[in-house]
C-alpha cells in the first residue's frame, strides 16, 4: 500500500506534515479513504454500536472497527451477549451492571444459568446436575435403575458426569477395579481367595496338549500347546527338525563359539 501511494506520502512529508501531523489520519482516513477513526466503521465512518468511545461497551468487537468495511455490529466476548454486549451469556451472571457498564462473572460449574457465584445461585442446573435443597447437586448416574455402562465395564460417578471403565480381564462383569471386584470370573479364571485367578491348565492331571512331542505353556486366561525343543510345527503336527548339512555345520560352529564365549566369561569372573 505504501509503494502504491509513494507520491502522496512524499507530498505529506514535504508539504503537509506541519498542518496534518497525524499521518494515519491524513493518509489512510482522509486521502485514500481506506481507514476510519477508531470506534467507527463502514464507508461513512459511523460510530460502532455502544458508541465510538467504547464500542460494544468494552465487552466485544465492532465489525469493521477502524476500517471502511463491516457493519458496526458487535461480536461479544464469550461471557457476554445481546446486541450491545451488556447481557450475560449462559453460565455467567451480572456482578455489576448499569446502562453502559456490565461485568459478567462465571457461575458455579453446576449452573446453566445463575444470579450468583455459588451452586445455590443457580436458576437452571447444567446437564449432569439436579436441583436439590442446597442448589444444584451432582446426579449419581451409576445409581440409576439402568446404569449407563456396558456389560464388562463398571460405572464411576464424577461431579457433573460419570465414566465407564473396563473391568479387569479376569472378570465377566464387575463392580469396580481389579480381579477382586468381579461379578463372575471370565473363561480361564477361577475364584480363589476372593479373586479371579488364572487357571493353570498345564497342571491338570488330564493333559490338555495331546499331540506327540507337544509341550503345554500356561498363559493368562488360557494356555498354548507348542512343539518341544528340536521339533517344529508342520501342518499341525510336531515333527523333528531336519537340517541340511550346511545348517548342521553352521550350528556346530555357533555352538563351539558359544562354548568359547562362556569360557571367556568365566575367565573374566
Ligand atoms: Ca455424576
Amino acid at each position: 500500500m505504501v509503494e502504491e501511494h509513494e507520491e502522496q506520502i512524499e507530498k505529506w512529508w514535504f508539504k503537509m506534515k506541519k498542518k496534518y501531523p497525524d499521518l494515519l489520519k491524513w493518509f489512510c482516513i482522509e486521502t485514500i479513504e481506506v481507514c476510519c477513526p477508531p470506534g467507527t466503521y463502514g464507508p461513512d465512518c459511523l460510530a460502532c454500536l455502544g458508541g465510538a468511545e467504547r464500542p460494544c461497551h468494552g465487552n466485544g468487537f465492532c465489525s469493521g472497527d477502524g476500517t471502511r468495511r463491516g457493519d458496526g455490529l458487535c461480536r461479544c466476548k464469550a461471557e457476554y451477549t445481546g446486541p450491545f454486549c451488556l447481557e450475560c451469556a449462559d453460565g455467567y451472571f451480572n456482578s455489576e451492571k448499569n446502562d453502559t457498564h456490565s461485568v459478567c462473572t462465571a457461575c458455579h460449574e453446576s449452573c446453566k444459568t445463575c444470579d450468583g457465584p455459588s451452586n445455590t445461585g443457580c436458576k437452571e442446573c447444567k446437564e449432569g446436575w439436579t436441583k436439590g435443597d442446597d442448589g444444584c447437586v451432582d446426579v449419581d448416574e451409576c445409581a440409576a435403575e439402568n446404569p449407563p455402562c456396558k456389560e464388562n465395564q463398571y460405572c464411576m460417578n464424577t461431579e457433573g458426569s460419570f465414566s465407564c471403565v473396563g473391568c479387569d480381564k479376569s472378570c465377566a462383569g464387575c463392580s469396580g477395579e481389579g480381579p477382586d471386584k468381579c461379578k463372575d470370573c471370565a473363561n480361564g479364571y477361577v475364584l480363589e481367595d476372593d479373586k479371579c485367578t488364572d487357571i493353570n491348565e498345564c497342571d491338570r492331571s488330564d493333559k490338555v496338549c495331546l499331540g506327540d512331542n507337544e509341550n503345554c505353556v500356561n498363559t493368562h486366561g488360557s494356555y498354548k500347546c507348542v512343539c518341544a525343543e528340536g521339533f517344529e510345527d508342520r501342518d499341525g503336527k510336531c515333527e523333528e527338525v531336519t537340517k541340511t548339512e550346511d545348517e548342521e555345520a553352521a550350528e556346530q560352529n555357533t555352538s563351539t563359539n558359544a562354548v568359547e564365549d562362556s569360557m571367556d566369561l568365566h575367565e573374566d569372573l
